[in-house]
C-alpha cells in the first residue's frame, strides 16, 4: 500500500487522520453523506488532473478503457454511449472508467483514508465496480438525473457507498453535485424522473449544492439521492468517484468479478 509522508502543514484544508471519528460515522449513516475534507496534496491532484487530460487527448491510453464523450460536444443535451475509439485532441468527455489501469489513480485509490473507510463498512478484501471519472466540460456538460448509486450495475450485492473527490473546486456555477440529506433512508426509487417521484423525493426545499475544494472528498451512501447540472464557466469541473465493493460481489449477468484493490491490486480475473 503506497504511504503518504506529506507535510501536512503545508497544505490548507489538509486532514490529517486516516481514520473516521465517531461523530463522522455517525453525520455518514444519519445524513447519509459527509466530508472528509482534502486527503491528497494539492500537487498530486495536479497530478491527476494532467494525467486525466492526457488520457483525453489520447496521449496516454489503456487498452480496454470506456470513455464517453459528452453529448455536449456535439451541442445534444444527453446521450449515454460509451466508446474505446474515442476522438483525438479533445478535453470534451464526460465519463472515462476503469481508471483503476492508471498507475496514479490506482494509488489514490489505495489511499490508506479509503483502505480504513472500505475495511470499516465491508471488509479486508475489497474490490471496486468503478472507478471512474466525471466530467462536465468548460461551458458544457449535461444534466445527470436524481439517482442513487449501483442498481443499474447488476450487482449481486447493492454498493454501501461512493467516494467522490473533486479535482476542480466544485460550485454551483460549474455543475457540482447536488444531495438530499436523508434520502438513503425515505427514497424508493433509483431514477428519480417523474415531476411525482421528484416532489416527493428531491424537493427543492430539501437539495444541497455539494460545493467542494479541489482536491475535498465526499463519502456518501450509495442510497442517498444525488444529481448534478451544467457548467457555466470556462474552465472545467472534474471529479472522480470510486465504488468499492465486497471482493466476492459480481455482476448477475455476465458473472463478471470486479478488479481487487485491497489488500492488493489485481485487474479483473481472465476467467471472471
Ligand atoms: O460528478 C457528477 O456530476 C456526478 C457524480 C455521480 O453521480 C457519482 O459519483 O455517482
Amino acid at each position: 500500500m503506497p504511504q503518504f509522508q506529506f507535510n501536512c502543514q503545508l497544505v490548507k484544508n489538509m486532514r490529517n487522520t486516516n481514520t473516521l471519528t465517531k461523530e463522522e460515522w455517525e453525520q455518514y449513516h444519519d445524513l447519509g453523506y459527509i466530508s472528509l475534507g482534502v486527503v491528497y496534496p494539492e500537487e498530486k491532484i495536479d497530478e491527476l488532473c494532467d494525467r486525466i487530460d492526457e488520457i483525453m487527448l489520447g496521449n496516454i491510453s489503456y487498452e480496454g478503457m470506456k470513455m464517453q464523450v459528452c453529448p455536449s460536444a456535439y451541442g445534444e443535451k444527453d446521450g449515454t454511449s460509451f466508446t474505446t475509439e474515442p476522438p483525438r485532441g479533445s478535453l470534451k468527455f464526460r465519463k472515462i472508467q476503469e481508471l483503476e489501469m492508471d498507475p496514479l489513480f490506482l494509488a489514490y485509490i489505495q489511499h490508506p483514508l479509503f483502505r480504513h473507510i472500505s475495511r470499516e463498512l465491508i471488509g479486508e478484501r475489497i474490490s471496486i465496480f468503478r472507478a471512474m471519472f466525471f466530467n462536465k466540460p468548460a461551458n458544457g456538460g449535461v444534466p445527470l438525473v436524481w439517482h442513487q448509486d449501483g442498481r443499474s450495475w447488476n450487482l449481486n450485492k447493492y454498493p454501501e457507498m461512493t467516494i467522490y473527490t473533486a479535482l476542480d473546486k466544485a460550485t454551483k456555477a460549474n455543475g457540482c453535485v447536488q444531495i438530499v440529506p436523508n434520502s438513503h433512508r425515505e427514497c424508493t426509487v433509483h431514477t428519480v424522473e417523474s415531476e411525482e417521484d421528484i416532489a416527493r423525493f428531491a424537493p427543492p426545499e430539501n437539495r444541497h449544492f455539494l460545493e467542494m475544494e479541489k482536491g475535498e472528498v465526499v463519502m456518501f451512501k450509495a442510497k442517498t439521492l444525488h444529481s448534478s447540472l451544467v457548467n457555466t464557466t470556462d474552465r472545467p469541473r472534474r471529479a472522480f468517484s470510486i465504488g468499492f465493493i465486497d471482493s466476492d460481489s459480481y455482476n448477475v449477468k455476465t458473472h463478471q468479478r470486479y478488479p481487487l484493490v485491497f489488500p492488493h491490486y489485481e485487474p479483473i480475473p481472465a476467467n471472471g
